[in-house]
């Protein structure tokens, strides 16, 4: 190994870490700190650049930037730090040579802490740990990295990993240091232990070329943009190159276009060699894992390995009467058919299967989050569509039915320690582990299938007045734990079409929680409320008052309504039954019974008496 040719001006390197520990801030302290990017006033996570991540808050997608610090050029892959987005992780860390391992100094490291550690330290990679959020005014930062120092030591590292920096840092307020005794008001300390620790890349531009794609996007203008390491060879525009497909195969594509990153921009270059981190148009029917190579002597990298998905929803079109009213421009089957057809392409986690001759679509995935950002992109781009409660995806091996297990944890004051403990028993629960931590706060581990966790967090949130932290991770598929009982409550259905009114409202609301407001559009079968007495219940919203002779003075300002609860996305998924739906539109969410009219529903009813079939599909 002592031979092989280093790139000495490049280093690769991810950010990865558990969700919100300031992966995406810390890069924001990098740019700035290198002048790679100007920041407006109060511009931040920059990187975090979809509309639906900023409104979140969280990253989605991983996504590259570059900067030049003593003339070495840095490139940095953000990643997301959502359990749902994990395979992702794995994919970027075999682009690079190093990870920064953030931490953050109050919380301590979390379950996706030790996901994304195990990767990269089963990669081989030495991470520089990052003990983040400095500033936080209870943070414990010498406790918090003999924790990780622990986490790495359980996940078997080797005495060189162990041997790993540490770095304190506030990304927030643009400041490392190695001491924490030493205040420091810039990032070089960082900086420097990057260029320190951190290989350059093994390169040569005399191999063969050879580049594995890990992530892609799409041009109206250029069509599918590549993105990976090259890790051998040189390429250069108009160069014909070949594709090596997953089973082998090879296809042919000429290069029209070749990007490099600078700060976020990407600027388009005349060519590129071994070590670098590109982007490239021109390869028709590129995938993920794929690998671009030379044309005279195409060989595959090492592929990458693609979760299966866990769990699904159908999607359909929009079939509500109010289908095209909310300015809705995509609405047919078709239009959906297409848009799923272009999601398999560009997104590997998802699947897709046509069912009802076409009517409807099977699409799997990895978690609620991964199929609902793509609903909501969707929603955005101008389609309507009615989509089914999520289910997990059962297997079948030797006889055995198998379902996905998730590694749940929460962290919560003792206070309601009693509500949750029986809230997880119910769903059948096993807690795996249970610690006082030094804050005051109890932290639980439980193992609990993928099914009965659905609607857990809107109930843990309202169980711990939002105070609480929930984080859940897939563990492993186990044994089919049975059948469990559906939701406790029933819901409100709209007699009519017609417009909601405040009388009417005004008299439901002592019956159950209210999903809508005064004037807002209504059909008959649409959900309008939940009915706290376990059974559906059929109910006139659109009733006007009795008009009476005399007006009687001040009775309709006595009308008092409870607000409605905002409907999300998250919201109604947790909450529907399998005999309902939910209805996206550009403007609104609504949910609705399948059959619409309560005639179609008895008949339903006396056909199928009990729905136990709870959350679970065979796959
Ligand atoms: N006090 C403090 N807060 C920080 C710091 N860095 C980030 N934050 C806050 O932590 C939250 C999450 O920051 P992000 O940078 O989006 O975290 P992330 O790790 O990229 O999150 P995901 O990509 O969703 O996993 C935001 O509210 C930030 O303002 C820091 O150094 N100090
Ligand atoms: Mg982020």
């Amino acid at each position: 190994m002592t031979n092989q040719k280093r790139r000495k001006d490049i280093r690769n390197i991810a950010i990865i870490a558990h969700v919100d520990h300031g992966k995406t801030t810390l890069v924001d302290a990098l740019l700035r700190e290198t002048m790679a990017y100007t920041f407006k006033d109060g511009e931040s996570t920059i990187m975090d650049s979809n509309p639906i991540e900023r409104e979140r808050g969280i990253t989605i997608f991983s996504k590259n930037a570059s900067f030049r610090y003593k003339d070495v050029q840095i490139n940095i892959v953000d990643t997301p730090g959502h359990a749902d987005f994990g395979s992702e992780v794995e994919r970027i860390l075999k682009m690079v040579e190093g990870v920064l391992l953030l931490v953050d100094a109050f919380e301590g490291p979390m379950p996706q802490t030790k996901f994304v550690l195990k990767k990269s330290l089963e990669l081989h990679l030495k991470p520089i740990l990052v003990v983040n959020k400095i500033d936080r005014p209870n943070a414990r930062p010498h406790e918090v990295a003999d924790m990780t120092f622990d986490m790495f030591c359980e996940l078997n590292a080797t005495d060189e990993q162990l041997d790993f920096p540490i770095v304190y840092a506030s990304g927030k307020e643009c400041r490392a240091t190695l001491d924490m005794d030493v205040e420091n008001h810039d990032m070089k300390p960082l900086l420097e232990t990057i260029l320190r620790r951190v290989l350059p890349p093994v390169a040569d531009p005399d191999q063969p070329f050879q580049m594995l794609i890990t992530m892609l996007d799409y041009d109206n203008y250029v069509g599918r943009i590549a993105t990976g390491r090259i890790f051998h060879g040189k390429i250069k525009m108009g160069d014909i190159m070949a594709l090596v497909k997953r089973d082998g195969s090879v296809e042919r594509g000429k290069v029209t276009k070749i990007l490099k990153y600078q700060g976020l921009k990407r600027v388009e270059a005349e060519s590129a060699e071994a070590g670098e981190i590109i982007s490239i148009a021109g390869i028709e029917n590129v995938k993920v894992g794929e690998t671009l190579a030379s044309n005279d002597d195409p060989k595959p990298l090492p592929t990458i390995k693609i979760d299966e998905p866990t769990i699904s929803m159908n999607f359909c079109h929009n079939t509500s009467p109010l289908s095209g009213k909310d300015g809705g421009r995509f609405l047919t089957s078709r239009h959906i058919r297409e848009r799923l057809e272009h999601e398999v392409m560009m997104n590997v986690g998802i699947k897709v299967e046509e069912t009802e001759e076409g009517e409807r679509f099977k699409v799997s995935g990895r978690g609620e989050l991964h199929l609902s950002i793509l609903i909501e992109t969707m929603r955005r781009e101008g389609h309507e569509l009615e989509v089914s409660r999520p289910h997990v995806i059962l297997k079948e091996i030797e006889g055995e039915t198998l379902e996905p297990v998730e590694e749940l944890t929460v962290e919560i004051d003792p206070a309601y320690q009693g509500v949750v403990m029986e809230s997880l028993g119910n769903r059948q629960a096993e807690m795996k582990h249970m610690q006082s931590t030094n804050i005051g706060t109890v932290r639980m581990e439980f193992l609990i299938t993928t099914r009965a966790l659905f609607g857990f967090r809107s109930e843990f949130l309202m169980m711990t007045r939002g105070n609480g932290l929930m984080y859940q991770t897939f563990f492993e598929y186990q044994k089919f734990k049975g059948e469990l009982p559906c939701r406790a409550k029933g819901v409100m259905v709209s007699q009519t079409g017609g417009n909601a009114v405040a009388h009417a409202l005004w008299g439901l609301q002592d019956r159950g929680e209210i999903f809508i407001k005064p004037g807002d559009a209504l059909y008959e079968g649409m959900i309008v409320g939940v009915n706290n007495k376990g059974r559906d219940l059929v109910v006139n919203a659109a009733r006007e008052k009795k008009q009476t002779n005399m007006r009687a003075s001040g009775s309709d300002e006595a009308i008092q309504l409870i607000a409605p609860r905002e409907m999300t996305l998250e919201f109604a998924l947790e909450f529907i039954e399998d005999d309902e739906l939910v209805e996206i539109t550009p403007k609104n969410i609504r949910l609705r019974k399948q059959a619409l009219t309560e005639n179609e529903r008895k008949k339903i009813r006396v056909a199928r008496p009990t729905t136990l079939n709870y959350g679970h599909n065979k796959k």
